[in-house]
């Protein structure tokens, strides 16, 4: 890639939570520094970030139960000091990665992505993150390697949803090796400028966001390379519904609804609907990726 793929601004000038809640700024902001230009930019024109409150409090995360509002009263429980990521496979240097050198060494961007659910919701969330690319290269992927695995933490003291075998615990999920390194792919450590909530994900979580949510695995404890593609939680817990790829797609419903359109969370009783887009809206990015590919077949 020439030109590395930047959206937003860098830490350096990190836009405070007011000025992300106005349109006007954030873009005198990106016109000042002369990055109108680039694709992710020109899109920030029409994205608004949705509050804090939305982000926060209505969740999936059924580690931690599966109603909305369960994430945000018992996410606390989870403790995140001291996290580190194992990475392993088929990787140049295998290892336990402790959060903070895992910080020390990644830039962290601001990332103004839309967000959407296979359950036909959707928002738009201002993430702070450093790029998969970056962490992988860290642990130095060997050319056999063709997939990546990811791994939530397990913790049946802390986490009162993996009392129910809702799913085989403990969450999963995989991306193909370019879908991992892509630009766009980052892994989360913030929102709107702070630690990333528990509900979230703390304190690390991925992002895809060409890709339905479930895809996002929160609170990552292993990455491992592979040369087969991985297991994923939803995928083992329903194959008809949840394919491996997950891409949003309006024009492949899921089994029981409709993907054409979306609820925008917010506005209480009047959420708006709106069609939903190919890719997410990221198709001008990542299509190339699936070129030949038939998207009915590999959902
Ligand atoms: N470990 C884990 N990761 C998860 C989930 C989960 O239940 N457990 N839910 C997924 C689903 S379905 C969605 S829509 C997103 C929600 O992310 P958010 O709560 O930050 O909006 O997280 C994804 N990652
Ligand atoms: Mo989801």
């Amino acid at each position: 890639m020439a030109m590395r793929w930047k959206n937003t601004l860098k830490e350096s000038e990190a836009t405070p939570e007011s000025a992300y809640l106005n349109r006007r700024q954030l873009m005198a902001g990106a016109a000042g520094m002369g990055l109108i230009g680039l694709p992710g930019i020109a899109r920030a024109e029409t994205l608004d970030p949705h509050p804090w409150e939305d982000i926060t409090e209505y969740n999936n995360y059924y580690e931690f139960g599966t109603r909305k509002e369960d994430p945000a009263k018992n996410a606390h429980m989870l403790t995140t000091a001291q996290w580190s990521v194992k990475i392993d496979g088929l990787v140049e240097r295998p290892g336990n990665y402790a959060f903070e050198d895992i910080m020390a060494k990644m830039t962290v961007e601001d990332r103004l992505y839309r967000f959407r659910c296979v359950e036909a919701w959707s928002m738009v969330i201002p993430w702070n993150g450093f790029e998969l690319r970056d962490l992988l290269e860290l642990a130095g992927v060997q050319s056999a390697a063709k997939y990546v695995a990811f791994e939530t933490a397990l913790r049946s003291d802390e986490m009162p949803g993996v009392a129910y075998p809702v799913l085989d615990w403990p969450y999963v999920e995989g991306l193909r090796l370019d879908e991992a390194v892509h630009p766009l792919t980052i892994m989360a450590t913030g929102i709107y400028g702070k630690d990333i909530p528990n509900q979230n994900g703390a304190p690390l979580r991925l992002v895809i966001p060409w890709k339905y949510g479930f895809k996002s695995i929160k609170s990552v404890v292993r990455i491992s390379l592979t040369d087969r593609e991985p297991p994923t939680s939803w995928n083992k817990a329903n194959a008809h519904e949840y394919g491996f790829y997950s891409n949003v797609n309006p024009e492949v419903d899921h089994r029981r609804w409709s993907q054409a359109s979306e609820r925008v969370i917010g506005g209480g009783l009047f959420s708006a609907k709106q069609p939903t887009q190919m890719f997410n809206g990221y198709g001008e990015e990542v299509a190339s990726l699936y070129k030949g590919m038939d998207l009915a077949v590999h959902y």
